[in-house]
């Protein structure tokens, strides 16, 4: 059976709706990402990770979404077998795990960011980030201008994978969601999937 390691509200809410929408049994541990017994199980202390029977552990989001598309191919959450679409479901998971996901670094961790704590410095970090956002976001919001989901007419391991970020943006931007309309209607579809309310129920976040 499969196990997802996870902490609430974070990248690891991706592969649990995946997991979710597959329907299959899996087990759950929450963890706390710096704790020395899940350095234990991934040392970059970074959840998601997940063990499938004799897997060994597993990690990277992007590569643990592509892992549970193939594995369950009857779920339909993978590339539609082109060439292109194959490119396009690679294009966003890069996209969000190489752009969107460290445009939130400084946003939850401005610490790391500067050598000397200050009022001045936490602000300039926190513009920063909010600009590093912008800059992925607006992107997006491009993107969906005229989609229902990220990847193709159907949707994809991309699509709760984009949700985890955009939920960060919804709750920690000033403004929220509202110089994203397109972004805003993607989330507010999402939030209705009874998969996605399944997973934020367990892991207790709204
Ligand atoms: N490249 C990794 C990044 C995972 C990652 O940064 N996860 C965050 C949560 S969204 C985490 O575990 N942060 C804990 C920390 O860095 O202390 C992936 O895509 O899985």
């Amino acid at each position: 059976m499969i196990k997802l390691f996870y902490a609430p509200g974070t990248c690891a809410l991706a592969p649990h709706i995946v997991l979710e929408w597959i329907g299959e049994p899996y087990e759950l541990q929450r963890v706390k990402p710096k704790d020395p017994e899940y350095l234990q199980i991934n040392p970059l202390g970074q959840v998601p990770a997940m063990i499938d029977g004799d897997s060994g552990v597993m990690s990277q989001a992007d590569a643990l979404l592509k892992y549970l598309a193939h594995k369950y191919p009857s779920a339909k959450l993978g590339d539609d077998g082109t060439l292109q679409g194959a490119y396009e479901l690679d294009y966003w998971l890069a996209f969000l795990t190489g752009d969107v996901h460290p445009a939130f670094f400084p946003f939850f961790a401005p610490q790391r960011y500067w050598t000397e704590d200050s009022e001045s410095a936490r602000n300039t970090v926190k513009e920063a980030s909010y600009k590093l956002i912008d800059r992925v976001f607006s992107h997006l919001d491009r993107h969906l201008a005229d989609k229902e989901h990220i990847v193709g007419d159907r949707r994809t391991v991309a699509d709760p994978y984009a949700f985890a970020m955009i939920r960060w943006g919804n709750n920690g931007l000033p403004d929220k969601l509202s110089a994203y309309p397109n972004i805003e209607r993607f989330y507010q579809n999402c939030l209705k999937d009874e998969g996605v309310q399944r997973a934020m129920q367990q892991q207790g976040i709204s």
